[in-house]
């Protein structure tokens, strides 16, 4: 029988990878070194190995680059204006989308300006794609920044086979329609041969989507679009677990932690907060949990403590300066009232940090707080496994991530209710050794099922299947 998550054989046609981002940036020294982060690591060896093109913004605005060659990999650059970055970039993609997408509605802004920069930027890269795309290439383009070029391209294109990934939620209907492009979106979608999302709700939103707003048909997960079949399927992202175990594993890594530990006051349980300082990830409620806790006397400051690191991200958009100013106040505010001089009860840091250190941080943390109100996937809970090659730790996740799905071993609870958070944080940093290991073998048996290149070769295989290759 065939192995389900076997990806098959590897696909002999060209591929094209379309991302807002290239997968390198400009060093010093004015050369160019891969850029950290997922979608590069699963990706961008492939091309390495195998030869093709990456299509996306270098991160300056108005960077007019030529297309350059690194390693092998051909890099085409889309200009985008600094107009175009406040436009399209923070404007349409992340203060329109973002919410809706991650059903964090304070109110709707929806403007046609910016609207008509997303349209612009997503038509450049089409006509760049086109252009430059051999003959009955496989395209793969990322994410909802790049949602109506899959449409543009097949008009221009229809040799190509054409695939989509969205690495956040796709929203219900009801949240959907808001939106006053919603056809234009879908439309958009429906140019691909096979679109992704992280969770089954996704595909299944996207589907109803397509029927009640443009009257497609739809055959179990095959869209009838305009005489195509246009697939959606569920491929939730993993990580890199080899790269994370190597690093783990290390003595500098072991020493970091324990240096860690010793730093923090070697407190009995360390609750670790991990990531970028955005509103969907639910920072803010997990700290006013872990106030309350102490408030009530059910954690101890002597004995827990939190250490909270929020990566910058998207400054320039006013609902994150919001989220930073909130954030900063809550741990002042709580760092006030129940610290000892020498040993705050939170330690914050607004950094990124490198990614060995960050790994020790995991290694760590005792109990991982994961509790975003709307997740794509969340790959820090993976990496937080993936960390405990020791077999301990406990992971508390929210039921609205993606991870939710597979990670079942996690202490699971909905954000949203408040003393359900409070006890979840208690529980799991009073878990027993014995359930503790328990649960983490779970974990980690879980993650191993699928890491990342699986996880890119699996798409690719299901798209080559929905482009008629095989
Ligand atoms: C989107 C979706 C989906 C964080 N702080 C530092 C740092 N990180 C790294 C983590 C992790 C990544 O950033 C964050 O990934 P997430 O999955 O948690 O979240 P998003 O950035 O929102 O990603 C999400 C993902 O796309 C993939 O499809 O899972 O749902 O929203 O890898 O390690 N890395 C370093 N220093 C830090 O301080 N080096």
């Amino acid at each position: 029988m065939d192995d389900p998550l076997s990806p098959g054989p590897p696909i002999d046609r060209p591929i094209v990878i379309a991302a807002n981002r290239l997968p390198v940036m400009r060093t010093n020294n004015g050369n160019w070194s891969p850029s950290p982060g997922g979608l590069v690591r699963a990706l961008y060896p492939m091309l390495r190995e195998r030869g093709g093109t990456w299509v996306g913004w270098t991160g300056d605005p108005d960077d007019n680059a030529d297309p350059f060659t690194v390693e092998g990999v051909n890099l085409h650059p889309v200009a985008i204006s600094a107009d175009e970055i406040e436009l399209y970039y923070e404007g349409f993609s992340n203060d329109a989308l973002w919410p809706l997408y991650h059903d964090a509605l304070r109110e709707s802004t929806y403007s046609i300006e910016q609207r008509d920069a997303y349209y612009a930027v997503n038509e450049r890269f089409a006509r760049i794609i086109a252009e430059i795309s051999p003959e009955g290439s496989v395209v793969w383009i990322h994410d909802y920044q790049l949602q109506l070029v899959p449409g543009l391209l097949r008009a221009l294109r229809p040799d190509l086979i054409i695939g989509f990934f969205l690495h956040i939620p796709f929203p219900p209907v009801e949240l959907f329609t808001r939106l006053p492009w919603r056809e234009e979106i879908i439309r958009g979608l429906l140019g691909c041969d096979l679109v992704g999302f992280q969770r089954p709700t996704g595909a299944t939103n996207f589907i109803t989507a397509a029927q009640q707003l443009l009257d497609a048909e739809n055959n179990g997960d095959v869209v009838l679009h305009e005489g195509r079949r246009v697939h959606a399927g569920v491929f939730p992202i993993s990580i890199d677990i080899a790269e994370v175990e190597e690093i783990a594993a290390g003595r500098a890594t072991r020493q970091r932690a324990s240096r860690i530990r010793a730093r923090l006051g070697d407190p009995e349980v360390i609750m670790l907060g991990v990531d970028r300082l955005d509103y969907t990830k639910g920072i803010g409620l997990r700290l006013e949990a872990f106030a309350q806790l102490l408030e009530d006397g059910r954690l101890d400051p002597a004995r827990h403590v939190m250490v909270q690191v929020a990566t910058p991200t998207r400054e320039a958009v006013e609902h994150y300066k919001d989220e930073r100013a909130e954030i900063e106040r809550l741990v002042g505010e709580i760092n006030g009232r129940f610290s000892s001089i020498g040993l705050p009860v939170i330690h914050y840091l607004y950094q990124t940090l490198p990614y060995d250190d960050l790994i020790a941080l995991y290694r760590a943390g005792d109990v991982m707080l994961v509790t975003p109100f709307r997740d794509g996937m969340n790959l820090v809970a993976k990496e937080y496994a993936a960390a405990h090659i020791d077999g301990d730790g406990v992971l508390v996740l929210s039921e609205f991530a993606g991870a939710a799905d597979e990670l079942t071993d996690a202490v699971l609870v909905n954000p949203h209710d408040d003393r359900a958070l409070q006890d979840a944080i208690v529980k799991a940093a009073e878990m027993h050794r014995h359930e503790r290991r328990g649960r983490m073998a779970g974990l980690r048996d879980q993650i191993h099922k699928s890491d990342l290149q699986g996880w890119a070769a699996r798409f690719l295989a299901a798209l080559a299947e929905a482009g008629g290759l095989r």
